[in-house]
């Protein structure tokens, strides 16, 4: 199975201020890292959902710092709302080799930069029925 767990899904928002209570209010979720990513062009908080065996869940929220990044065109277009989801892979490079082999539409070919030092690339939303679909290998205890 390539696929260990969902990792996170990805939330896109105008503002994490304005956010990330209504999360804490609505399910007790608290933000336990917060991060801008400059090459992604997100500030990004991740409210932990649940710690598994097979690593932990979040609701990642997601605030541009450029309109011309994902996440501000992605608001341009749809307003707030789901992003992607992310699902958590124990190796991403043999995971990557496994989708480029039958021929899958990879955003990230190798992978990039993720949240608290994570390995990450992104499936393209054409590829996969319209939704955006990240794989992230996570560093140990996230
Ligand atoms: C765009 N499209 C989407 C979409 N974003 N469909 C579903 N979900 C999304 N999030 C669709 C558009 O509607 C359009 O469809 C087509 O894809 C092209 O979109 P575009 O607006 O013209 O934009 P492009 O082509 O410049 O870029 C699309 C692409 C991009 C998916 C390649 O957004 C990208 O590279 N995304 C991966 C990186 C990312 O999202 N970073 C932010 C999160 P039509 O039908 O009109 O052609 S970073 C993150 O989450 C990290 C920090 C982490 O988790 O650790």
């Amino acid at each position: 199975m390539l696929l260990s767990r969902i990792d996170h899904v990805g939330i896109a928002v105008a503002s994490l201020a304005g956010t990330i209570p209504l999360y804490e209010e609505a399910f007790g979720l608290t933000v336990v890292h917060q991060e801008d990513n400059d090459r992604q062009g997100v500030r990004e908080a991740m409210l932990l959902v649940n710690n598994g065996e097979a690593g932990s869940s979040y609701v990642q929220l997601l605030e541009p710092l450029r309109e011309d990044s994902p996440v501000g065109k992605f608001l341009a277009k749809w307003g707030p709302g789901i992003h992607h989801i992310a699902y958590g892979v124990a190796d991403i490079d043999s995971a990557l080799a496994a989708l480029t082999t039958i021929g899958f539409d990879l955003v990230n070919k190798t992978p990039v930069h993720g949240t608290a030092g994570s390995r990450i690339a992104f499936v393209h939303p054409k590829a996969l029925g319209g939704v955006l679909t990240e794989l992230v290998e996570a560093v140990e205890g996230h």
